[in-house]
């Protein structure tokens, strides 16, 4: 690998520098992607490997990130299961006919994950070969809770209480149901892992509306039954985001590193986890629409706070749609001109 940093600050090795990435990195605030949106829809872009290939590396060869993350959605999974999941202009994610009741479990299955989903284990070929070992590539999947959450709620929600009810009310269906998720995300994830991928990230995106009992009770056991089946094949980054209070028990999964969104400082977030594994984030996304000088200032702030050593820099969440351009390269180069030695 000729640019490594990534899986040494995995490691807890020494870097010269923080590596840095962007969560949703490739997307809608690059006129490349936004090209290759007019001519195909969503899940074509994901389905074609080809597609997912020059998606994957735009912010590669545009931004120069440490990292590239392969362009899919944690969708497919739900897909694979077979509910249909359709992304609507402007709207987002709609699934019409969302799990309910014990029923409805009959309409979803754990699949053979090539058959399903053999598509994204041809992209992450392509891309391995594409990229020629520049950086490492990130695999990913949503964490069973927030699945669940789609699954459920058949749609995207500030609150998804419906999820949260489902799990409250009927929660012997609900943990049959992230069981099922749990076992083709693990079987999803070692595909992944075999056809190339060389770090795992679990988003947990809808971790923090959960109480920590509950976090605990319906999201934690499976992010740890997909960490341990994991560990050991690749480093495993779990982000659960708005979850900074259950840092601690995250930190004891066997994850090599946990992201944070920009709701806790990072000194805290250190305090919590511990020592002995690497933190990723925080960035509010929201600050990359300032003036690119103060965007370098609260860069370099942020950046002294973490500290070089176990340290991923990133955003606290994706970046957002309206971010320009040079924005998020200077968010970028900041980093990569960082000398702790010379502030
Ligand atoms: O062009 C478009 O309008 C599609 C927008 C889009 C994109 C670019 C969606 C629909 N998904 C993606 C790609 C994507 N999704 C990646 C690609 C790799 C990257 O560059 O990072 C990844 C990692 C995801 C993961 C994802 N999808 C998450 C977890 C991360 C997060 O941001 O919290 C979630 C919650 C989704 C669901 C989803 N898919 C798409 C949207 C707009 C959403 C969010 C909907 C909601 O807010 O409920």
């Amino acid at each position: 690998m000729k640019n490594d940093l990534l899986l040494r600050a995995l490691d807890g090795k020494l870097v010269e520098r923080p590596p840095v990435w962007m969560m949703r990195q490739a997307g809608r605030y690059l006129p490349q992607y936004m090209k290759l949106r007019e001519r195909y829809s969503f899940f074509e872009r994901c389905a074609t490997p080809e597609l997912a290939c020059e998606i994957t590396l735009q912010p590669v060869d545009i931004i120069g990130v440490d990292a590239a993350i392969l362009f899919s959605d944690i969708l497919v999974v739900p897909q694979a299961m077979g509910l249909e999941v359709q992304l609507i202009e402007s709207k987002g994610p709609f699934l019409p006919n969302p799990i309910k009741s014990y029923a409805d479990l009959k309409r979803v299955s754990v699949p053979d994950v090539h058959e399903k989903l053999g598509y994204v284990e041809e992209a992450i070929q392509l891309i391995k070969k594409e990229l020629n070992n520049r950086v490492p590539l990130i695999g990913f999947a949503g964490a069973p809770w927030t699945i669940l959450c789609y699954m459920v709620q058949g749609k995207g929600s500030k609150t998804f209480d419906e999820a949260k009810s489902f799990c409250f009310t009927q929660s012997q269906t609900a943990h049959q149901l992230l069981q099922m998720i749990t076992d083709t995300t693990i079987a999803y994830l070692n595909a992944q892992v075999i056809a190339g991928a060389d770090v795992i990230q679990i988003f947990d995106s809808w971790g923090g509306l959960l109480a920590p009992a509950d976090f605990e009770a319906f999201s934690l056991p499976y992010i740890q039954q997909i960490v341990t089946a994991i560990k050991g094949k690749a480093p495993v980054i779990v982000f659960a985001k708005g979850a900074w209070y259950v840092l601690d028990k995250m930190a004891v999964t066997g994850a090599k590193a946990l992201g944070i969104d920009w709701c806790i400082r990072p000194q805290t977030a250190r305090k919590m986890a511990g020592d002995g594994i690497t933190l990723q984030g925080n960035f509010d996304p929201a600050k990359l629409l300032l003036p690119i000088p103060q965007i370098q200032k609260e860069v370099k702030l942020m950046l002294a706070e973490f500290g070089t050593e176990r340290y991923i820099a990133n955003l606290g969440h994706g970046i957002l749609p309206n971010i320009p351009v040079d924005h998020a390269r200077a968010f970028v180069d900041t980093v990569k001109e960082w000398n702790p030695r010379n502030r």
